[in-house]
């Protein structure tokens, strides 16, 4: 399966996928972590990175889409993979559905991680990461509703849009979202069984 999860800063899209990557027995490609390991072996890309992630901004597409481009290109993903913060910009969502498309690898899921901003802002107040002061929120904020949300339009369109209260305990989130790509791999496996079926 190929899933993707968007959602505001600090909706919970890590905590999530750490437990859904264990039940889907797939891996977790999170956009922030790469990042943050580049920033952390000072590689060049690191440095050019960190400007804008100490900021609350965007990363670049291209720095964006190159280290995505070589994690999606390993063996462990190319049975699938759930995208933690991936795509965050209509450019990124375009470079991914050309990627794919190539390999003939659908998306299975797009997960839209639901939660009010005064929440968002009460949980990364808690976690206090670097970028997670005030006024950094504010601006990853302001990224996410004018860069990363008009994807939700893309996705619904295609009807692999599904939406999840974030709101309530771990357990609680997990849960929802289990039960809706259990749906979705009940499907997909239905899907498989009637193509080979037919032959
Ligand atoms: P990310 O690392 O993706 O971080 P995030 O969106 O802020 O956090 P997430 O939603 O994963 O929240 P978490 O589970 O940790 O991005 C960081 C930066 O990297 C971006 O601002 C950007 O600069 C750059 N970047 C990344 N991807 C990019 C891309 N594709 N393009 C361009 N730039 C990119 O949860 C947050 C807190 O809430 C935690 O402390 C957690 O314990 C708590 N929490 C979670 N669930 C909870 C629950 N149910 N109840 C209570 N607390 C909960």
């Amino acid at each position: 399966m190929r899933i993707i999860f968007i959602g505001p800063p600090g909706v919970g899209k890590g905590t999530q996928s750490q437990r859904l990557v264990q039940y889907l027995g797939i891996p977790h490609v999170s956009t922030g972590d790469l990042l943050r390991d580049a920033l952390q072996r000072h590689t060049e890309l690191g440095r050019m990175a960190e400007t804008f992630m100490s900021q609350g901004q965007l990363v670049p597409d291209p720095l964006v889409l190159q280290i995505v481009g070589e994690r999606l290109e390993q063996g462990d993903c190319h049975h699938g993979c759930l995208l933690d913060g991936f795509p965050r910009t209509l450019g990124q969502a375009k470079a991914l559905d050309e990627f794919l498309q190539q390999r003939g690898a659908p998306i299975s899921a797009v997960i839209e991680l639901k939660v009010d901003e005064e929440e968002v802002v009460r949980r990364l107040a808690q976690r206090k990461r670097g970028d997670d002061t005030p006024e950094i929120i504010r601006r990853r904020m302001k990224s996410y509703w004018e860069q990363t949300a008009p994807l939700l339009d893309y996705y619904r369109k295609r009807n692999i849009l599904y939406r999840i209260n974030g709101v309530g305990t771990t357990d609680e989130v997990f849960e929802r979202i289990k039960a809706v790509l259990d749906e979705v791999r009940e499907k997909e496996s239905q899907t498989q069984s009637d193509a080979t079926n037919a032959d």
